[in-house]
């Protein structure tokens, strides 16, 4: 058993601070956030993700966990504060540098400082070690310092904590076996060691490996609809090859792992870094994509209003940050339609209900395929609407059944209505459907 501080109760650090607890140590959980801290020694939570409100709560009433706005002496320290953008797409270190100062005080012959926020690489030596330096403790023999990346998915992350192979990467070898020592407690999956900027690196590239493979399926996207192919069957077909994984299109990448991460890469890598701005460029621009295709959609329609179903930037969150949503809600009413939006697990923007949203809208459409929109019905959907008209963006919808509830079904990346009919002045349907 040990005393764990986890400076950061976010989306990684609060999940972890639980799991810590449940794994028999002393967990104190640092924040500035003093609602965040008051909510948790309640037993409560600010942040929404399955089964957490049920673990924060016995491990507060366990006396395994307590939440403060300072951080206190530990064995261990685990920084898990975030890392966004500064302008021009560079990672801001302002957090990590001032979550570091923060535990200076409390730092003690033998501690263990871990770093678990997604950094450039370079940055654990390059601005952490010297930080921490000024305590007067020789880093690497009087404190051990290591990063460890969370490679946990928002919505399944109690169980990914737990199950996930993690990689550990010391300044020193000293610093990776005790980093080793503390996730084994804890981590079922395999723990690999490696040096610090390889465990930053190897963060970095997950991202990005998913990251430009959505680019490459956007881009597949938009070539199908030219070709009048339908991309959601094509690429069910590739992926039938044992060695093809192509992702899923879709009206962007948000988030705040995907849609960042490769920045960092390129901000370090000296104009090398070619493909990966590219695919960023792609994903980024899906949602202009998606708005010159409703577009089309509403071509000589007065005045329309468009209805866009899901805020989130992915199903059965309610976590809003990178939206492709809230980018194409701005966007089109930059371009002067009336939008309307409705989301179930966003109360706070938006629509209060489906039908408010959808009342007299000529264009239904489905951004983020929630479960909750697996029950939408038709029927009712199309007396209140002004036109039936409806544009899935993520494939997710029963298409009969809308069409047979008179609806005319535009797909994203389905070369049946789009850019097809444009190009084809000949009126002869590329295949029938
Ligand atoms: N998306 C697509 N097509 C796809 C998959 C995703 O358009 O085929 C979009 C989603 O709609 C969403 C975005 O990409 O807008 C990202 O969603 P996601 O579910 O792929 O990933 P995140 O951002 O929730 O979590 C990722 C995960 N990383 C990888 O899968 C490599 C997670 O394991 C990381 O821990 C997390 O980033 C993180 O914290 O870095």
């Amino acid at each position: 058993m040990k005393t764990i501080c986890v400076i950061g109760l976010g989306y990684i650090g609060l999940p972890t601070a639980t799991v810590l607890a449940d794994s028999g140590h002393m967990v104190i959980g640092v924040d500035v956030n003093e609602k965040a801290v008051e909510l948790i020694n309640q037993g409560k939570i600010h942040i929404t993700e399955p089964y957490l409100a049920e673990k924060v709560a016995a491990a507060v009433r366990d006396g395994r966990l307590r939440a403060q706005t300072v951080p206190a002496v530990a064995d261990a320290f685990i920084l898990a504060v975030p890392t966004p953008f500064t302008g021009g797409k560079k990672a801001d270190l302002s957090y990590v540098k001032s979550a570091a100062k923060s535990l200076l005080p409390y730092l003690r012959k033998g501690s263990l400082v871990i770093l678990e926020s997604t950094v450039p690489p370079r940055t654990t030596c390059d601005v952490l070690v010297p930080l921490l330096a000024q305590s007067g403790f020789k880093i690497g023999r009087d404190v051990l310092v290591a990063f460890c990346p969370e490679r946990v998915l928002p919505g399944n992350i109690l169980k990914e904590l737990v199950t996930n192979s993690r990689v550990v990467g010391g300044i020193n070898e000293a610093s990776a076996a005790a980093a080793r020592e503390l996730y084994a407690t804890f981590v079922k999956g395999e723990i690999y060691e490696t040096d610090a900027t390889t465990a930053e690196m190897t963060k970095l590239m997950e991202n990005t490996y998913r990251d430009v493979n959505i680019a490459l399926a956007n881009e597949f996207a938009k070539i199908a609809e030219y070709a009048g192919v339908n991309i959601w069957e094509a690429i069910r077909f590739a992926n039938k090859h044992p060695r093809v994984n192509i992702h899923q299109p879709g009206p962007g990448v948000g988030g705040h792992c995907i849609a960042v991460d490769p920045w960092f890469i390129v901000e370090k890598a000296g104009g090398r870094a070619e493909l990966i701005e590219k695919a960023r460029q792609i994903n980024d621009g899906m949602p202009r994509y998606v708005v010159e295709s409703m577009k089309k959609i509403l071509a000589g329609v007065a005045k329309p209003k468009v209805a866009l179903l899901g805020l989130t930037y992915k199903p059965n969150v309610d976590d809003c940050r990178e939206s492709p949503s809230l980018k194409i809600a701005e966007i089109l009413k930059q371009e002067g339609f009336t939008v309307a939006a409705y989301d179930p697990f966003v109360k706070t923007k938006g629509a209060a209900s489906l039908s408010e949203a959808l009342y007299e809208a000529d264009l239904a459409v489905l951004l983020v395929n929630h479960d909750d929109f697996n029950f939408l019905n038709p029927e009712k959907i199309g007396p209140l609407m002004r036109q039936r008209l409806v544009f899935d963006t993520r494939n997710a919808l029963r298409h009969q059944d809308w069409e047979a509830a008179g609806f005319k079904v535009f797909v994203l990346g389905a070369g049946q209505n789009l850019e097809w009919d444009v190009k084809n002045q000949d009126g002869t349907a590329y295949f029938a459907r």
